[in-house]
């Protein structure tokens, strides 16, 4: 019996006609199906959501919203294991990482926001009046309304809490749409909801597609006052597009192609091991991922045999080994576009370090959505391999003499999301941290995350920021109250 994940609308699951397979990127087989929201399912997620903002959800307390999201971080935690093996069913994705970042972060998104939104202020002036008596303004903190929050398949949990949770402590209510590839977490989120004792109608989720689909009618909805997308950046132009008709304000976190630096003065180890992570993490799949090394000449040679030696360790076991470090893509279209890249670095020139192919296994893996992991040096700047978005366990390297001359390089590039810095000169640090065009600049470490710090790309690779008091600017609205004295 496939599982089955269907809409959840106004505190109730909701089951449709047209059935999405859900398949098992460790064997490639369909394991469930989920319920594709039509236009009707929609409008009732979005009229729900409406209406709970007038409900007990509108005037209730700050300190009981606050109590509600704290008790759904702890029945997050309570049911850590089933959000664990959904997450892990759903993408196919190493037990140990999931464990790890994906589900406590996904509890923790609503401790935090729990937190940042007690401890946040507004502005007050006050004015000169031509009467001599003077006014007070002050600023008054709303809820936006009913926020849509689509979400990608790469860190499911993670990203959409990363979202839901501040859009609630702002007071909004929410229609979520996951990825079409990972229905998993989102739903078994919805039970959670109702067993906290969210009201019904303040947190809805409908599944499906993005085009002609529910990510469609979601984000084109006339009722949907804020849109929150993560995903790429060509889906992005898309929902800007619809968006433009009801003005929809925006939060875009978007696609990148991400630069890693490393100095000879850095700490050798040091900074394999943090490049090696920025690779080949989440099989290349986090918006964070480094796909572009650049390495001073001096250390140059050395440093790709280092890598080399790291992606050949990696074991590419089933998910529940604990030895296994490197999963499977997310779906076999995935795996056909990486694969295209791995073909198309060749007739680019690359060397290939190692990996360029699909590993075999002689057991039920190679039914599912493996790729190699794989190094490239040689490529020339302006090649394909080195200026897209891959979005897979692969990276180029290449060599550098100056600090201008990298400083160049890594921004040579129509996104700017992320990225780290490799150097013992602190001097130099600063320098480059502050030159590189990227809204995150990391050095000497990489994917830290202090959930209260400003995140978002800057070029192609998005809108705005979100993270700690970022996150309640966006999902709020502030309006100013003038008082005449
Ligand atoms: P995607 O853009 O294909 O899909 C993301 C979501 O948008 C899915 O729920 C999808 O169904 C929906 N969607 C697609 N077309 C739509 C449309 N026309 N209207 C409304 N919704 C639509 O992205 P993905 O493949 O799920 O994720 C991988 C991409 O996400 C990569 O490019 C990666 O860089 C990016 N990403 C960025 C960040 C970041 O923080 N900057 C984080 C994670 C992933
Ligand atoms: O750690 C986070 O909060 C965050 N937004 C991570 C993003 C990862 C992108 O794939």
């Amino acid at each position: 019996m496939p599982k089955e994940f269907k809409n959840y609308v106004n505190g109730q699951f909701v089951a449709s006609t047209k059935k999405i397979e859900i398949i098992n990127p460790v064997n490639g087989q369909v394991y469930g199906v989920s319920h594709e929201a039509d236009q009707q399912i929609v409008d009732a997620a979005v009229a729900a959501a409406k209406a709970a903002l007038k409900g007990e959800w509108g005037s209730m307390t700050l300190a009981r919203r606050r109590e509600l999201l704290c008790k759904l971080a702890d029945r997050v935690d309570e049911r850590f294991d089933e959000f664990l093996g959904a997450e892990v069913a759903d993408t196919g994705k190493p037990y140990s990482l999931a464990r790890r970042i994906d589900i406590p972060r996904g509890a923790a998104n609503f401790r935090v926001f729990a937190d940042t939104i007690a401890s946040i202020s507004t502005e007050s002036f006050q004015m000169d009046t031509p009467d001599e008596q003077g006014a007070i303004n002050y600023a008054i903190r709303k809820p936006l309304g009913v926020i849509a929050v689509v979400s990608p398949w790469n860190l499911p949990l993670l990203l959409m809490t990363w979202k839901v949770a501040p859009a609630m402590a702002c007071g909004n209510t929410i229609v979520v749409k996951p990825s079409e590839e990972t229905p998993a977490t989102t739903t078994l989120l919805a039970e959670v909801m109702g067993e906290v004792g969210i009201p019904p109608g303040v947190f809805n989720v409908v599944h499906g597609y993005g085009p002609d689909s529910a990510g469609e009618f979601l984000t084109r909805h006339k009722d949907i006052d804020a849109i929150t997308f993560t995903g790429e950046t060509t889906t992005g132009k898309a929902i800007m597009r619809v968006a433009a008709e009801n003005v929809t304000p925006l939060s875009f976190e978007l696609g990148g192609k991400n630069p890693g630096i490393v100095f000879a003065d850095a700490n050798f180890d040091d900074a394999v091991d943090g490049i090696a992570r920025a690779v080949f993490t989440n099989t290349g799949q986090v918006c964070l991922s480094t796909e572009r090394v650049y390495v001073e000449r001096p250390i140059f040679d050395k440093f790709v045999a280092a890598m080399k030696v790291r992606a050949e360790d990696l074991n590419t076991g089933f998910p529940e080994e604990t030895q296994t470090s490197l999963g499977p893509l997310i779906s076999k279209e995935h795996q056909q576009k990486v694969l295209g890249y791995y073909d198309l670095a060749v007739q680019e020139g690359a060397k290939v370090v190692t990996g360029g192919g699909v590993p075999e296994f002689g057991d039920e893996r190679d039914n599912g959505f493996y790729v190699q992991p794989t190094i490239w040096t040689g490529l020339a700047e302006d090649s394909r391999c080195v200026k897209e978005e891959i979005f897979g366990p692969v990276c180029h390297i290449t060599p550098f003499d100056s600090e201008e001359e990298v400083v160049d390089l890594a921004n040579d590039c129509v996104y700017g999301l992320m990225s780290s810095t490799w150097t013992t000169d602190l001097s130099k640090a600063h320098r480059v941290g502050a030159a590189l065009e990227c809204g995150i600049n990391y050095v000497n470490c990489w994917f830290l995350r202090d959930l209260r710090t400003p995140f978002g790309g800057v070029k192609m690779s998005g809108i705005g920021r979100e993270g700690g008091v970022h996150s309640i600017n966006f999902y709020s609205e502030l309006v100013n109250i003038c008082v005449k004295l």
